[in-house]
């Protein structure tokens, strides 16, 4: 892009310092760049007289943890701001207030939520959020219902459809979610004492046409307007408030993506608290409530995704009985089948984990690993024997017992 170039603190002052909006005169800004993510920079720019705050976040044209070896898109800011007003207009509170958008320096300027922690954050030091699962189905009833099919016109679909067009980041995904990991490929990364586990996954004939299925249902099926990437560190929470932040991985893709990508981290947070709470029935109280809040999203998400159904779909076909439950069907077995990828590429593929990160004792990470390879692999490979959330929480219980 002409004239772009990825910014210093000191040129992200300067540029703030060129627009009157957004502080008042005379303020002392101070900048620090915050980013912890894969992507992207993050700065936090703080008037030190005034108090008030911003984020700008500019994307690099490679990610951040890679290097420049692997080009990548920054018309990824111009997705994730077309996102994010889309976003706002059917979950409204739900996503960080968008100030502005330069498409020259690939940069937004957004609303700073340092009130708000990092969901995988709070999750790793076992905090419940009583209003987090209501706002999650919300967000992803609104999002999804509002922007498919059920409720676009046929026309009005196709043309945002071609306004989210991206690519290079579901390349992105498509390898490193749904290929990479299932053979071995440069870009994986994983401890060493599970490579024999690792190893039976790239030979199982089996588990890699399931792979192949999601794979494809991943590139084709154009059902809504998806976040793209919705694990726990997409996801900014407080007491009384939830933001999902981040669609540069927007497209129109299946619906079960998001869900699937959201339960594939609240499981590995689940499996990996056998190392962060050592006090037996404190984890096990706190495990609890990870599996209730799967459960209780994805009810609270049906039931407001029926109540969208009933108020507004008016194709007659799609009105015909019983059609919404195999929608809602067809997605809770696709929302497994896509936690399970998304659960083993945490583990074999280049992306890491937090949550397994910071666990020190190598044996005790490695068996929880496999665990989470083992219940990644019965999601996928029984996916179409799951007709209702407690099939899913099932399995859980099942490789648990195994
Ligand atoms: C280079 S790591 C890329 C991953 O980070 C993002 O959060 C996406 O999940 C992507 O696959
Ligand atoms: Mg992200």
């Amino acid at each position: 892009m002409e004239n772009y170039r990825p910014f210093t603190e000191k040129d992200v002052v300067a540029y703030m310092q060129s627009f009157s909006q957004f502080f008042p005169n005379h303020a002392e800004l101070v900048c620090k760049e915050i980013g912890d993510g894969n992507l992207n920079m993050v700065f936090r720019v703080i008037d030190q007289r005034s108090g008030q705050s911003i984020i700008l976040k500019q994307a690099l044209p490679y990610p951040r943890v890679v290097g420049d070896s692997w080009p990548l898109t920054l018309d990824r800011v111009r997705i994730e701001a077309e996102a994010l007003e889309i976003q706002a207009h059917y979950a409204p509170g739900l996503v960080p207030k968008l100030y502005h958008y330069d498409e020259k320096f690939a940069l937004v300027v957004m609303e700073d939520l340092s009130d708000h922690i990092i969901l995988r954050k709070s999750l790793i030091t076992g905090k419940i959020y009583p209003q987090i699962a209501n706002d999650l189905a919300e967000y992803l009833a609104n999002t999804l219902f509002f922007t498919s099919d059920y409720y676009l016109k046929s026309e009005q679909k196709k043309i945002k459809q071609a306004q989210f067009i991206n690519p290079e980041m579901c390349k992105m995904t498509e390898k490193l979610v749904f290929t990479d990991p299932y053979f071995n490929a440069e870009t994986n990364s994983f401890n060493p004492l599970i490579q024999r586990h690792i190893e039976k996954i790239w030979k199982s004939h089996l588990l890699k046409k399931e792979i192949a299925q999601l794979k494809l249902a991943f590139m084709t099926k154009a059902q809504a307007l998806i976040h793209g990437d919705l694990h726990s560190g997409s996801i900014m929470v407080k007491e009384n408030s939830t933001k999902v932040i981040d669609p540069e991985f927007a497209f129109f893709g299946p619906m079960g993506f998001d869900m699937g990508a959201l339960f594939a981290n609240i499981l590995l947070s689940y499996i990996s608290q056998e190392a962060h709470i050592a006090n037996s029935h404190a984890r096990k109280e706190y495990q609890s409530w990870l599996l209730w809040l799967i459960e209780e999203i994805w009810h609270r998400f049906t039931e407001k995704f029926r109540m969208h159904w009933a108020m507004y779909v008016k194709d007659e076909i799609f009105s015909v009985s019983g059609f919404v439950d195999e929608v809602i069907r067809e997605t809770l077995q696709d929302t497994a089948g896509f936690a399970g990828c998304k659960m083993m590429r945490r583990v074999i593929g280049l992306a890491s984990l937090p949550d397994f990160d910071v666990i020190d004792d190598q044996e005790l990470r490695a068996k929880l690993e496999s665990a989470a390879l083992l219940i990644g692999q019965y999601l996928v490979l029984d996916r179409k024997n799951i007709s209702q959330i407690s099939d899913l929480i099932a399995v859980i219980e099942k490789v648990k017992s195994s």
